[in-house]
Parts: C-alpha cells; structure tokens; sequence
C-alpha cells in the first residue's frame, strides 16, 4: 500500500527537500499551507509538482484536526516553525505559540483523529510522528560534542519553545504509546535556504560582490561555532527516524565544527576574492544571549538508523556560492522576471 505523509512547514527550505525524498520513496505527500495566498505555496508547487496540499495554521486546533482528518497519514512531519533564533527576542510569545504549543496541537490533532486516550494506546496502524527538534536546545552546554542525554540550556525563546516541543512529543510517547519521535538537529543549509539565516547570507553577499552588485557584508559574532550540514541529508534522517519498529529521539550532525569566520573565508575564497576586504562588523546583529558552540555527535543516528553525511562544510559553502553566483547572474540579466530563485 502508498504510504501518505503530512508535512507542515512545507514551504520552507527543509519541507521541500523532505517532500522530495519521500515521493522518491513512493510515498504520497501532503503539505499543510497556512494563509488565504501564502505566496510560498507556488513556489513549492513549481519545485515539487506531485505535491498535494491541505489548509492549515500550527495556531488553529481546529484545522489540524481537520488536515490529519482529511489526509488520514501513516506519518506526520511537523517542521513548520517560526526558525529565525533573532526574531524570537521580538516576538516572544508569538514564537512561543507557533514552535512550542503548535507541537502540543499537532499532537492532539494525531491524538483526536486516532482515538487514542490514556487507557487505548496505540495500535499497529498508528500515525507516526516527527517533530522537528534543534540544537538551540542545548544552547550553552555543559559538554562538547552535544549527545541524547545532554542537558538543555536554551539561550533564545526559541530554544526555550523547542524544548517544550522535545519535551511533549516525548511525553505524548510516554503517555498514549503515540509512535513520536523528536529529531534534534544540528544547522542545516542549501541553497534553499532564507536569506536571514548567515551561511545564505554570506552565499548570495559573495556572489553579489564578485558580480559587483554590492560592496560590503556586515555580520555580527564572526566567533561562533557551528555544526553545519546539507539540508538534502537530513531530511534522509528525518525518514529513517521513523522506521524502526520503537520511536526514539536522535541527534543528527556531522559532528564537524566551523566557526562563522571559517564559512566567510571559504565562501570568498571559493571566488578568489579575500574576506577582509569585505566584511563589516555591525554590533546591532550580535544576539542578545549567543550560542557559542555546537557540535553533535551522532553516534546513535549513525549505527541505530544507518544514517551518515553526504556533503561536507567545504562542499556545501561552494554549492550555495555557486548557485547564488547563477541565481544573481540571471536576476542581473533578466531583471524582475525572473526574480527569484534556486528554487
Ligand atoms: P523555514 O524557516 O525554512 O520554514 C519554516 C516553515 O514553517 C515555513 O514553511 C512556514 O510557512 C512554516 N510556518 C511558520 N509559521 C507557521 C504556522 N503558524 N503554521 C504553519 N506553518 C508555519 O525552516 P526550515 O525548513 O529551515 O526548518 C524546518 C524546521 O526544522 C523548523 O521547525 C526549524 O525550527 C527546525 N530546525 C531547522 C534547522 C535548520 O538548520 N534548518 C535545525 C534544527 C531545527 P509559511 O510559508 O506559511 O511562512
Ligand atoms: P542559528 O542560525 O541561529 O544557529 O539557527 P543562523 O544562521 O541565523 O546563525 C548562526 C550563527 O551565525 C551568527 N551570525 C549571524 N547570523 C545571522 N543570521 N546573521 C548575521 O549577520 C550573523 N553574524 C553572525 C549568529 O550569531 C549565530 O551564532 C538555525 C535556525 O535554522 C534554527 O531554526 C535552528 O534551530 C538552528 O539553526 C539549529
């Protein structure tokens, strides 16, 4: 039998990729869009066309019950977020609902839809849930490289909502037996990636210098450390999570560490140009509480679910400049009508 699979966060850069993986996989897939004319649903539509989709909002109980309703998954991927860590200082509570509680009503959704209370746990058809975890969790961690059972030290409401999203997901497992697992994952990038997050920014600044559309690239904390990845290889893992006939949680990384410095070097090196010449330092983009460093080891990920890393940090720096050098190339030459997009 197809198996179908419900996706929020659809429009982002990782629903995109996972949708992908899973039609290759044979599945039948649903993206949940949210808005009366969300101009990212076409977007999406045009890069995967075998898409289906269903309405929705992470804010609205209703309509989650109605989406898993209507779709009747075998697997539900719950990636859409607020996921931009500085727009969580401003907007704490709004953060705090769409990334925090809306996992609480995707699972209540799953919940309703299957008729699972406390005293009828789950069955063998149950629904199979992901939530999209991250290593903001962590935060300021005690211990370097970041495992299952590191403690979590939130530094940004953000990582304060996803733990509350972690912790749910895990006592809904505990509670009705619910197949949910939680994925905690490390910084992933492509060139589908928003221009906010800093490996795009950096990306799309280099390609618009060495065409010389612009002049300087202001950045805040060139001192952080990252444990960057391929979007394309994670979401691979996002899939095998929920394979295994028990649900778990994992951490997924390449367990390699950059710091911001490092990508704007290797980025503008990639076009023979020298970073120092380019870089600005702006005070206002420093975080109010930072992340110093993350790195994960994925030991757990990598021998239970068989999962490892295709693209290493060099690679992916290279990809994204490369696509950004095309993409603007031909935005220059065609103006406005083409506007848009590695997408
Ligand atoms: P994006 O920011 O690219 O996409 C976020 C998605 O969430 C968009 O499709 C957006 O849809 C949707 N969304 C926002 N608000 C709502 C809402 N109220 N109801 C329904 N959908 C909503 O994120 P990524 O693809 O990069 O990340 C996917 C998930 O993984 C997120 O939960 C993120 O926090 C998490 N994560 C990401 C990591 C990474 O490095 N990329 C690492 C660890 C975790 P719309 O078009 O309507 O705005
Ligand atoms: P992050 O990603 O906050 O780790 O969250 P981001 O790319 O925004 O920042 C990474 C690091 O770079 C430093 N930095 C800058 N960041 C941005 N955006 N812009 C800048 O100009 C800049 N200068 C320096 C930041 O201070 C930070 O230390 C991402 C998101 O995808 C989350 O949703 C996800 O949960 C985590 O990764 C894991």
């Amino acid at each position: 039998m197809t198996k179908r699979a419900l996706i929020t966060g659809i429009t982002g850069q990782d629903g995109s990729y996972l949708a992908e993986h899973l039609l290759s996989q044979g599945y039948q897939v649903w993206g949940l869009i949210r808005g009366q004319a969300n101009p990212r649903k076409s977007r999406v539509s045009r890069l995967v066309s075998e898409l289906s989709f269903v309405d929705g909002d992470l804010m609205d109980q209703g309509s989650l019950v109605s989406a898993v309703d209507t779709v009747q998954p075998d697997e539900v991927y719950n990636l859409g977020a607020i996921s931009f860590v500085p727009m969580s200082w401003q907007q704490a509570e709004l953060v705090t609902e769409v990334n925090g509680m809306g996992v609480l009503r995707v699972l209540e959704a799953i919940r309703m839809v299957s008729g699972l209370n406390s005293s009828r746990t789950a069955g063998s058809g149950q629904i199979r849930f992901y939530q999209a975890s991250s290593s903001e969790m962590f935060g300021k961690a005690a211990e370097t490289p970041q495992r299952e059972t590191t403690l979590f030290h939130p530094r940004s409401p953000y990582g304060a909502a996803k733990a509350y999203g972690h912790f749910i997901t895990r006592n809904y497992r505990e509670s009705f037996g619910m197949y949910a697992v939680s994925g905690m994952l490390f910084n992933h990038e492509s060139p589908r990636r928003g221009s906010e997050f800093v490996t795009r920014k950096i990306s799309l600044a280099v390609a618009r210098i060495k065409l010389g559309l612009q002049d300087k690239l202001h950045l805040g904390n060139l001192d952080a450390v990252r444990d960057w990845g391929f979007a394309g290889d994670y979401v691979r893992a996002m899939h095998l999570m929920l394979q295994p006939d028990e649900p778990d949680d994992y951490v997924v990384g390449s367990g390699s560490m950059h710091s911001v410095r490092d990508a704007v070097r290797i980025a503008f090196e990639h076009v023979g140009l020298d970073w120092q010449d380019y870089v600005v330092i702006d005070p206002e983009l420093v975080r109010p509480a930072e992340v110093e460093i993350l790195c994960a080891d994925s030991e757990h990920a990598r021998t239970k679910l068989g999962w490892k890393p295709s693209v290493d940090f060099p690679e992916l720096m290279h990809m994204m400049v490369d696509a950004d050098l095309n993409q603007v190339s031909r935005e220059h030459e065609y103006g406005d009508l083409l506007l848009a997009s590695n997408w």
